[in-house]
Formats: structure tokens, C-alpha cells, sequence
């Protein structure tokens, strides 16, 4: 083996950018080192490559888009493989996996060792939210996923202009990658490469990546879920803002009043569909500014204001259809999109369930088999995903480039559930708001592996994410409200579109339909529309939401909206056991609002 000099040809001095550059090729053994300068010729050069090695097909009915699927077994985030790796214990908290960060690191070195013989090694500078921010968000992938670099390359701002920016002195997080399969001479290599040992590791304290074994979303764009919530939600904590896995839509009433919302919902549980929503009702719009993270911090003016860090979006593929989400099918047919684990259709597209009501009478399924409305078997799999550039939503608002971000005036909380939880609560002040967020609930999805259909605490949709301790993640949000001035921070609400009726049909028909729960949190806002109180909260007064022209009986919308107080009675000691799990950490004041709950439904 040669030794490859990665200083001379390195289109950086950053002098510690070089020795790791260095240090990471000398333990991981690559053939080659290609810096990524973020330039069109070539993303289209790794394209052409990952076509040629078959990874890729390009189709053919949309522009300068590529289907591809992966290993089987590498189709979601691993939630039992991510860990943080905290020097103490108790900092990673109850609800993250922990292990030594000496040790881990042991145990990664030994798996970088020789991990990308055969292959070309990738260094891509990017940076997360604005390149003219105060305080850019840099970090620098190393990959040896082509796979990776191209979707990074949609993902955020990559190459020449970062490390332009970078200079030689710029704080950044190392981000380290590899798929684990490393290629001895004259060894044929597969579509997917990955490895059965899997490992997403956070070091919260030096803010680093390390990432084995799986080339997939969230595992392997370490920009995304690792960084901008993970470690960024440390950094958060640190230094007084948060990082928050949320959409962030801007809403304009028939009188042109604008507001900015944001929103948690767990993974798969709605937020593209909604920063994208065409509403029904008369006259209002959406404009899309992120459908995954927002960063919120305080301005100036006392307000919270939101960024979206991200560049494209990478979206949960099935459902998405012109009758649910057309923006979003506008966005992909717009081009430049990786379509992972969807189906091919004969003529070069792509298809997947819920695309249209009538299913194409042939399909190449994401196995690569033939596939027939009689198969019997999911054309896609239910994690499949559109990877396609933000400037593609045809409803993208103009703010969206704005490093100041947007004023948030709602936050809304919500996830997946059959029952309990009603279309839409409105909390009282931020602590009950907090407390509707630390205890929210959801049913597992496909879009981490493990069973799916099963209720579990996912607070503020961030339960894969926090990078801390979650009893202090609570505290700060908690302290991010005592600091500031109640009238200017966002009021917070609680929705569910999932509630089903008892023959197992959502009672709320949702997608572009929640225009009409947009519309009653604003005119809650501006304080015209009218609520009842309840235990839980304010629930829409009989008459206030705006149902005109849509197609639902009474009983079945007073079922979307009930506040069942035996369904809450039964919830309690979930919500207990949970604060059990959080420990002595558990905020006093989350203590008490259960307490009050308590006391509201008799117990
Ligand atoms: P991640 O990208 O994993 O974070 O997911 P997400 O929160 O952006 O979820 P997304 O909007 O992609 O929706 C996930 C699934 O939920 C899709 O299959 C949608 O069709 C479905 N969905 C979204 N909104 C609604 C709704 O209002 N009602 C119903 N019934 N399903 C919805
Ligand atoms: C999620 O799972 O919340 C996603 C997809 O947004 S991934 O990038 O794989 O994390
Ligand atoms: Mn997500």
C-alpha cells in the first residue's frame, strides 16, 4: 500500500482539517482522496460513476433524477445502534444508549482500520444553516459513499465555497463515515455495500461524528440527524436556543396577516406533508421554510425566530400523491432527486403506494423483482424516501434564505395515535405547553427499524434525537420560557390527524384538511375563535372549526375533537411511568402539571 499524500493536493491550509483528513486516510487505507468542491461537474461525475457501478438508474421521465435501492436490512435508522457517548453516564440520560467514550472510540478505530481499502475517500466541507450566519454551523463529512456524497451534496451547502469560508481557523465537527466494506484487489462490489455491525456515535462534549456500517439516511448524512439535532441540540442547551426536529411553515389568512408556525411531529408522522400543505379552506396559504429541523433562538426583539438548516428535503416517499401532497410531487418532478427504495415503472419513473389510487399493472419493486397489483407484497418500502433539493417546492417562501430566520408565533406538537388525543388542544401557557410536548406520544413508525404500531413517549418528537440527558432537555425548555417575555414567545398546541373511529378509519380526513386547524390556532392567536376548557387544555368551542364545504358528520367530528376523560384517566400512569424512566431530573414543575391533570379528572 501507498501512502497517499492528502496535504499537497488539499484545497485547504486549515491545519487541523489536514491532520485529521490525514490521519483518517492513514487508519482507513482508501485508494484515493477526492475533496468535494460542490461544483455541478462533479456531483455529475459521482452520479455517472454510481450509475455505472449500478447503484443508480437514471430515470427517464424526470429530469436528472436516480432510483436506487439499498440492502434490505440497511432501510431506516438504528435507534439500538446510535449512541452518546458522554464522558459521564448520567449526561446521556435514561433515554439514549450510552458507552465510554474511550472505549467506543477503541471500538471504531479498530473498525476504520482498512475500512475503506479499495475505495475513494470523500471529504466533503458543508456547512448547516446560513454560510453568512453570525456564527456558520460547519462540518466536514468523510465518507466513502458516493451514495452519501451525493445526497449530502443536495442535503446542505457543500465544498468550495465552506472551506473558503472555513479559512484556516474555523471551529467545525468531524464527521466521520464508512460503510464498512472494504474491497480487497479484483473483489466485485454490490449495489449497496454495508455492514451487518452498525454504529452512529455522537461525543456530545467535543462535538464529533463517528458513524459504521450503514450507508442510510439518518445513519450515513451525518448533517442531518446527528448533527443539526444531536450535537446541536447540545450546543442549544449551551448556549440558550434550541434545536428542534420541526417544520417550519409560514401561514397567510385571507386579510394577508402572516404568522410563522413550527412543529414536532416523530419521524413519518406528518411534517412534510403539513410545511407543504394546500389548505381547503378558502383563501389561506402555506409557504414552505423547512420540513425536518428548525433551529430556534431569540432575537433581539424578544421573539423566538426559526431557521431551517437544511438544503433539501428527504422525504418518507409512500402516501406522498397529487390528492395528498402535490407540492411535493411538483418538487420531485421538478428534477435532481435520489428516490431510495421506491418501485421503477416499465416506461423510467418511479412509483409507490398512495402515488395514485390505481397502482401501474407492472412495477420493479424495491427488491428489484417484478411486481403486479397481485403480488401481494409492498412495491416500496414504507421507509422509502425522496431525496430533492429544497428549491424545488414550488411554494418555498421567500424567507427561507434569510439567516435571521422567521418570528414563530405557534408550536404545535403531535404525533400518531388511534385514540386519546384529540385533533387539536391549545395549552394554557409555555409550562403546559412543555409538558404537552415532554409527554407526547406517538406509534412507532417504519422510518426506524423495530416494531412498528407501538405507543411510546416521544418527547417533542425528539426522543431519537436529544443529545443530553432528556430531564434537562425538559429544564431548558422550561428555562427558555421563564426568560422570556410571555407575550412575545410562541403559543404551543397539541394535534393528532391519526384518531381513528372504532372500524379502524381516521375520524379527520387530514393532508390539506389540517388548513382548517391552522386556521383555528391562528384566529386563537389573534383571539377570535372560540375554545372550551377542559382538563387537558382549550379544545375547539362546538361551531369554531372551519368545516364548512367538507364532507363529515357532526358525531364523527365531535369524535376527532372529544376529550375522553376515561381515555385521559387510563393515560396517568403512562405518563407516570415515564417520568419514573426520566428520574430525579424530571422538571418540578412537569411534576405538578401531571398533578393538576390529576386533579382535573378526579383522581
Ligand atoms: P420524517 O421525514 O420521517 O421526519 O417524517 P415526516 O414527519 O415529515 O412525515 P411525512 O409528512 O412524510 O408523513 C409520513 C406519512 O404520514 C406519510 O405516509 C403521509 O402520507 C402520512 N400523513 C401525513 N399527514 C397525514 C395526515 O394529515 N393524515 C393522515 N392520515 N396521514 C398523514
Ligand atoms: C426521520 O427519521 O426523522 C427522518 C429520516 O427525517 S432520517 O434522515 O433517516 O432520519
Ligand atoms: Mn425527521
Amino acid at each position: 500500500m501507498t501512502t497517499i499524500d492528502t496535504i499537497s493536493d488539499a484545497p485547504t491550509t486549515h491545519p487541523g482539517l489536514l491532520a485529521w483528513v490525514a490521519e483518517t486516510a492513514a487508519r482507513t487505507t482508501p485508494d484515493r482522496v477526492v475533496w468535494i468542491d460542490g461544483s455541478a461537474a462533479q456531483h455529475q461525475s459521482l452520479i455517472d460513476e454510481l450509475v455505472a457501478a449500478g447503484t443508480f438508474v437514471k430515470l427517464e421521465r424526470k429530469p436528472n433524477s436516480y432510483w436506487c435501492a439499498s440492502d434490505p436490512t440497511d432501510v431506516a435508522r438504528v435507534e439500538d445502534r446510535t449512541f452518546i457517548c458522554s464522558p459521564d453516564r448520567a449526561d446521556a440520560g435514561p433515554t439514549n444508549n450510552w458507552a465510554d467514550p474511550g472505549e467506543m472510540r477503541a471500538t471504531l478505530r479498530e473498525l476504520y482500520r482498512g475500512s475503506m481499502k479499495g475505495r475513494t475517500m470523500y471529504v466533503i466541507p458543508f456547512v448547516m444553516g446560513h454560510l453568512d450566519a453570525e456564527k456558520p454551523m460547519f462540518g466536514v463529512e468523510i465518507t466513502d459513499s458516493p451514495y452519501v456524497v451525493v445526497s449530502m451534496n443536495v442535503m446542505a451547502k457543500t465544498g468550495a465555497q465552506v472551506l473558503e469560508r472555513m479559512g484556516d481557523a474555523a471551529d467545525y465537527v468531524p464527521a466521520l463515515h464508512s460503510i464498512g466494506a472494504p474491497l480487497e484487489p479484483g473483489q466485485a462490489d454490490v449495489a449497496w455495500p454495508c455492514n451487518d455491525t452498525k454504529y452512529i456515535v455522537q461525543f456530545p462534549e467535543s462535538r464529533e461524528i463517528q458513524s459504521y456500517g450503514s450507508g442510510y439516511g439518518g445513519n450515513a448524512l451525518l448533517g442531518k440527524k446527528c448533527y443539526s439535532l444531536r450535537i446541536a441540540s447540545v450546543m442549544a442547551r449551551d448556549e440558550g436556543w434550541l434545536a428542534e426536529h420541526m417544520l417550519i411553515l409560514k401561514l397567510t389568512s385571507p386579510a394577508g396577516t402572516v404568522k410563522y408556525v413550527a412543529a414536532a411531529f416523530p419521524s413519518a408522522c406528518g411534517k412534510t406533508n403539513l410545511a407543504m400543505l394546500e389548505p381547503t379552506v378558502p383563501g389561506w396559504k402555506v409557504e414552505t421554510l423547512g420540513d425536518d429541523i428548525a433551529w430556534m433562538r431569540f432575537g433581539r426583539d424578544g421573539r423566538l425566530w426559526a431557521t431551517n438548516p437544511e438544503n433539501g428535503l428527504f422525504g418518507v416517499a409512500p402516501g406522498t400523491g397529487w390528492d395528498t401532497n402535490p407540492n411535493a410531487m411538483r418538487a420531485i418532478a421538478a428534477g435532481g432527486s435520489v428516490f431510495t427504495n421506491v418501485a421503477l415503472t416499465d416506461d423510467g419513473d418511479i412509483w409507490w403506494e398512495g402515488m395514485t389510487p390505481q397502482p401501474p399493472a407492472h412495477l420493479t419493486d424495491w427488491h428489484g423483482e417484478d411486481w403486479t397489483p397481485d403480488s401481494g407484497t409492498l412495491s416500496s418500502h414504507p421507509n422509502s424516501r425522496f431525496c430533492t433539493p429544497i428549491r424545488n417546492c414550488p411554494i418555498l417562501a421567500e424567507e427561507y434564505d434569510d439567516p435571521r430566520g422567521v418570528p414563530i408565533s405557534a408550536i404545535l406538537f403531535g404525533g400518531r395515535r388511534k385514540t386519546t388525543i384529540p385533533l387539536v388542544t391549545e395549552s394554557r401557557d409555555w409550562t403546559h405547553g412543555t409538558f404537552m410536548g415532554a409527554t407526547l406520544s406517538s406509534e412507532t413508525t417504519a422510518a426506524a427499524t423495530g416494531a412498528v404500531g407501538v405507543v411510546r413517549r416521544d418527547p417533542m418528537a425528539m426522543l431519537p434525537f436529544i443529545g443530553y440527558h432528556a430531564g434537562d432537555y425538559f429544564q431548558h425548555w422550561i428555562d427558555v420560557g421563564k426568560g422570556a417575555d410571555a407575550d412575545k414567545l410562541p403559543k404551543i398546541f397539541y394535534v393528532n390527524w391519526f384518531r381513528r373511529d372504532a372500524d379502524g378509519g381516521f375520524l379527520w380526513p387530514g393532508y390539506g384538511e389540517n388548513g382548517r386547524v391552522l386556521k383555528w390556532v391562528v384566529e386563537r392567536l389573534e383571539g377570535t375563535a372560540a375554545a372550551v376548557e377542559t382538563p387537558i387544555g382549550h379544545v375547539p368551542a362546538p361551531g369554531s372549526l372551519d368545516v364548512d364545504g367538507l364532507d363529515l358528520d357532526q358525531e364523527q367530528l365531535a369524535a376527532a375533537v372529544r376529550v375522553d376523560a376515561d381515555e385521559w384517566r387510563a393515560e396517568i400512569p403512562l405518563i407516570q411511568e415515564w417520568f419514573d424512566r426520566i428520574g430525579p431530573k424530571t422538571p418540578t414543575t412537569l411534576l405538578t402539571e401531571l398533578d393538576g391533570l390529576r386533579a382535573r379528572l378526579g383522581l
